[in-house]
């Protein structure tokens, strides 16, 4: 699963790059490392123009892909599949560019979420949520009754990564992939990648339908090649999982990858909490440190029951056990909004480690739900 965490940072939500008013494609803030900034930065990031592959580079790529090539095939990929995937690919400058536009951690204290949220969760991404859970009823009360993550938080992912599908990305994934393990920054987990999206292509997904992000992720929820293989679930029973077009197989799949991650049936994300006037927050326990996605979790304090919260005189504003274990996040410091966070927050931090991601699909949810 770190592999599968790790992939997944690169999967950038295409909707809030494409509110960055960013013209030229998506530019996820942080690629790589899970210790480093928010993958969402509400701060639009300028691109370079694209440049072309110099001769050195053309040349070096086609030999590189004939080391793909091999390793596919040692790995059972049908040559008619390898031919298919690599006949005419080219290097792509602009894919590079893009890469290395991103930001690294931000110095400084982080920048606030209540504007972030405010421009991102904007009406039209609730009231599509809200449609499209309308629309939904007669498909999820299966799906949540198999996984046990309600549809909400489901459909606040899909309206996160692509405002409900309607922004897919339109990158060329084997040129993508290819291009990145080429370049070599993160080479292992991107070659990686090419042999998985060939494996996908071994299944029966069609070269034509193998467009995404510059990243790599693709489909409704944007997975990555690997994580389609593993957690691509079929939901409509036609035998396909298409994350593409099929909105109960991509329920079907988020709701898998949520279920594999370790959410726990009838446990909120979190919940808003009041604190009472003259809270002594110096009193509060540590910061949580986590092995991974450290700056993110060090936000946060270290658990606590929510009994024990309580006994604080913190109040919780919605339902959650008193036996749950949770910490206390303020986003924009004291006054500005608080809540306990559950492991399943933790969760939605797994799909995208960033507190605005995660944070934006929990409010999202419970907008949708409302
Ligand atoms: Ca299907």
């Amino acid at each position: 699963m770190d592999l599968a965490r790790t992939l997944k940072l690169y999967a950038a939500p295409l909707f809030a790059v494409a509110l960055l008013s960013v013209p030229q494609g998506p530019v996820p803030a942080q690629v790589g490392s899970p210790s480093l900034a928010p993958v969402v930065q509400p701060l639009p990031v300028p691109v370079p123009p694209p440049a072309q592959a110099t001769p050195d580079e053309s040349a070096g790529f086609q030999g590189y892909l004939q080391l793909l090539s091999a390793r596919a095939r040692s790995e059972g990929v049908r040559e008619t599949t390898i031919a298919a995937m690599t006949s005419g690919l080219t290097f792509n400058p602009r894919v590079i560019a893009l890469d290395r536009a991103q930001p690294g951690s931000t110095p400084g204290s982080p920048p606030a979420f209540w504007p972030y949220y405010r421009s991102h969760v904007d009406a039209a991404r609730i009231n599509g949520g809200r449609d499209m859970f309308a629309n939904s009823a007669m498909l999820t009360p299966g799906i949540e009754a198999q996984f046990g993550v309600p549809a909400k938080i489901l459909i606040a992912i899909w309206g996160h990564e692509t405002f409900y599908g309607r922004v897919k990305g339109d990158f060329d994934l084997p040129r993508s992939l290819a291009t990145l393990a080429y370049e070599g920054r993160r080479r292992d987990l991107f070659a990686d990648e090419f042999i998985a999206l060939m494996k996908m292509a071994d299944r029966g997904v069609p070269r034509a339908q193998m467009v995404g992000s510059w990243a790599g992720a693709f489909g409704n929820p944007q997975f990555l090649p690997s994580i389609y293989l593993r957690l691509a679930k079929d939901g409509d029973g036609d035998g396909r999982a298409d994350i593409w077009n099929s909105r109960a197989d991509t329920l079907a799949s988020i709701a898998n990858y949520f279920r594999d991650a370790g959410w726990k049936r009838g446990e909120p994300w979190g919940v808003r909490v009041s604190l009472p006037d003259g809270f002594d927050r110096a009193s509060l326990p540590e910061k949580l440190e986590a092995p991974s996605c450290r700056n993110v979790h060090a936000r946060h304090t270290a658990w606590r029951t929510v009994a024990e919260w309580r006994a604080l005189g913190i109040s919780p504003q919605a339902p959650i056990d008193d036996t749950t274990m949770a910490t206390l996040f303020e986003p924009d410091g004291p006054g500005n909004g608080s809540f306990l966070l559950t492991g399943n927050y933790r969760v939605i931090l797994h799909y995208n480690c960033s507190n605005y991601y995660a944070l934006s699909v929990g409010l999202l949810a419970d907008e949708i739900a409302r």
